[in-house]
């Protein structure tokens, strides 16, 4: 992908870092004319203030929660991110959580590892949930919620969803899902799957009053965003027994992870990786390089990045 982009371009690639400083992102920014950015570059008006050269911000990512577009739409930069590449490796991460959470793979792996299997095994010792032949609940139904859901016709499973908006009939027949209010989703389901973006009305979507709605046989994933769940209220109803098992990719304020989440051995939880096979990053580092040069008027797309996120900043640098 570097080799692509360095046809047209001269790339400049920034060491890993823990976390950018806005000061340090502002100061990156102001002598380039197009960066690919990842989930922990925020990029707001204040890191885009006095820049006269940026024209183009491509984020690595399909959730785009660090850009503030109209910022960059005032400021007549063009913002792209990474859809559909990742929607299929991104479900299947959903149920690897889901599957890994209800039947305990985690927490009984690190019980053989620290060498504990050694008498007999009780006859009821490390049961779980089942996942087959459940009710599943998906909360967000746009790509990724649509490729989970289909994925639970494998598992003989009802799925009912919730969003803001109906899909087609003919999408909710393909995907066998049946949409229902957010009160009846938390309800009804026995496992509940968390796919939607993070802004202002889905934080903390996922609460203590939700959390004591829902079954305490369930397992509730979020591959979507930390800030989407309580992550406190969510420790509290799981070492409480309110709540079977979570298995979680995102946290709120990530990479920090709340202690008490730490601590649960009912909680799987992996440093946000949902979309990370091989063949996935390889194609958003594609898409996102491809994004950047067409916006930047250069490759075969030239003018017209395939993911554009605003269409009325283009032409107004
Ligand atoms: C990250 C994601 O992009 O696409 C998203 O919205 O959260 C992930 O695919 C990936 O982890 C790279 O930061």
């Amino acid at each position: 992908v570097l080799a692509t982009l360095a046809q047209y371009v001269d790339v400049s690639v920034e060491p890993k870092e823990s976390k950018r400083t806005p000061e340090q992102l502002r100061a990156k920014l102001a002598h380039v004319d197009g960066a690919i950015v990842g989930l922990g570059d925020r990029i707001d008006a204040g890191v885009l203030a006095g820049n006269r050269r940026l024209r183009a911000i491509a984020n690595l990512g399909v959730g785009y929660n660090n850009l503030d577009v109209p910022a960059l739409t005032a400021a007549g930069i063009v913002a792209t991110n990474t859809p559909d590449v990742l929607t299929q490796t991104t479900a299947d991460y959903a149920w690897a959580l889901l599957l890994a959470a209800a039947r305990r793979v985690c927490s009984a792996e690190r019980w053989l590892r620290a060498g504990r299997w050694r008498g007999g095994m009780r006859f009821d010792d490390w049961l779980g949930v089942d996942v087959h032949g459940k009710t599943l609940g998906i909360l967000g139904m746009g790509r990724i919620g649509q490729a989970v859901a289909r994925r639970g016709a494998g598992f003989d499973m009802k799925v009912i969803y919730h969003n803001r908006s109906r899909l087609p009939d003919a999408v909710e027949r393909e995907c066998r899902a049946e949409w229902v209010e957010k009160s009846e989703l938390l309800k009804r389901a026995d496992h509940l799957v968390l796919v939607l973006p993070y802004n202002a009305q889905s934080h903390h979507a996922i609460g203590a009053t939700e959390l004591e709605h829902m079954k305490p046989t369930a397992v509730l994933v979020n591959i979507a965003r930390g800030g989407i769940v309580d992550d406190a209220a969510l420790a509290v109803a799981l070492r409480e027994g309110r709540l079977a098992a979570a298995g979680l990719d995102v946290f709120e304020g990530e990479p920090s992870v709340n202690p008490a989440l730490r601590e649960l051995d009912n909680a799987v939880l992996s440093p946000h990786i949902a979309s990370a096979s091989a063949d996935t990053r390889r194609a958003m580092a594609q898409l996102a390089a491809d994004n950047l040069l067409a916006a930047l008027g250069h490759g075969p797309n030239a003018g017209h990045p395939p993911s554009l996120l605003n269409p009325e900043a283009r032409g107004r640098r």
